[in-house]
């Protein structure tokens, strides 16, 4: 197999000090990052396909349907990078249509990166892959040797909407600039629409979203000796229709403190952490971010029942 290592050998995050930063704010918070640790991704992986989680089968859906219109647009022959690109399921369903000349999946995952370049490169034996492990702050140094193509970004599961509309710009910003004139952004972006219906795709009746939110205070626990009791805490969903977006929060059950590295943290009956934003968009919401960001709008894919958009944004 046609394979490529390249390790720019990102710098972990520091998860006590940022978990240490969010909790002496209030409101309090911690990022989402956090949540993926081996036990988060294994629950992530189930909420994918639970029920109520609309958003990957919708967009799988939608990638298969079209993957020969979007070759159509952008041509066969490009070069195709995905950042976050360590679960290229969805990726893979570009393949066969648009012959890309090499993709270059990057992640600051190494391990799962390294396995899942493997698998595509086996699976697609004619397929460069160049495999670069690094942040999303050094998207714009590919692996050397990279083969040139028109540029193609693949970001797609709606990942664009837990950044804040302005990190969503910043982030778009640099992607427009990896691209260049010519490239492409093929993204999945989740709409708008009903909050019963949002608020279940994040609160699902198996209780599997509470205990992927949970296992965030279990992993504080586990990795920095706190002492939170996961009985006084209970997962909440809320549709904040003002920002356009899904919070979930983890809630104190009863008034309780908590020990974590030497500090004492007291929280009140009711009081959140709030954990996670999944701003949800309408398509012409998310084109006017993107043309903040560079890019102009070129196609837009839905679901029949729109509750999905895979868009196509050109520079
Ligand atoms: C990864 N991300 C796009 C998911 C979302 O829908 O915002 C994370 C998630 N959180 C709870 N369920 C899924």
């Amino acid at each position: 197999p046609r394979i490529q290592y390249h390790d720019l050998h990102p710098t972990p995050a520091d998860f006590a000090a940022e978990v240490l930063a969010g909790l002496r704010q209030k409101p309090r918070c911690i990022p989402p990052k956090f949540f993926y640790d081996a036990e988060g991704s294994h629950l992530f992986d189930a909420i994918t396909r639970l029920p109520e989680y609309y958003p990957t089968r919708t967009e799988m859906g939608i990638l298969q349907t079209y993957a020969p219109e979007i070759a159509a647009r952008v041509g066969t022959g490009a070069l195709l990078v995905e950042p976050g690109g360590a679960t290229p399921a969805k990726a893979r369903l570009l393949f066969d249509g648009l012959q890309p000349c090499a993709y270059v999946p990057m992640d600051i995952s190494r391990d799962h990166l390294w396995v899942a370049a493997e698998q595509v490169a086996a699976e697609y034996p004619w397929l460069e892959v160049h495999a670069a492990c690094t942040d999303f702050t050094r998207l714009l140094e590919l692996p050397p040797n990279t083969p040139t193509g028109v540029r193609v970004a693949f970001f797609p599961g709606s990942s664009i909407g837990n950044f804040t509309p302005d990190d969503a710009v910043a982030f778009l910003t640099t992607v427009a600039e990896l691209v260049g004139p010519g490239g492409y952004l093929l993204i999945g972006v989740d709409l708008k629409k009903d909050p019963e219906r949002l608020e279940a795709a994040y609160d699902d009746a198996d209780g599997v979203t509470a205990a992927f939110n949970l296992n965030l205070l279990r992993r504080i626990n586990r990795e920095l000796g706190a002492d939170f009791d996961l009985q006084a805490w209970r997962h909440q969903v809320r549709y904040n229709a003002e920002h356009g977006r899904v919070e979930m929060h983890l809630a104190s059950v009863r008034p309780q403190a908590v020990q974590l590295a030497g500090e004492r943290f007291e929280f009140d009956a009711g009081e959140t952490i709030h954990t996670e934003n999944s701003y949800k968009y309408r398509v012409d919401e998310f084109q006017a971010l993107a043309c903040r960001a560079g890019f102009r709008p070129d196609a837009v894919w839905l679901d029949p029942d729109a509750l999905f958009s895979v868009q196509l944004l050109a520079v």
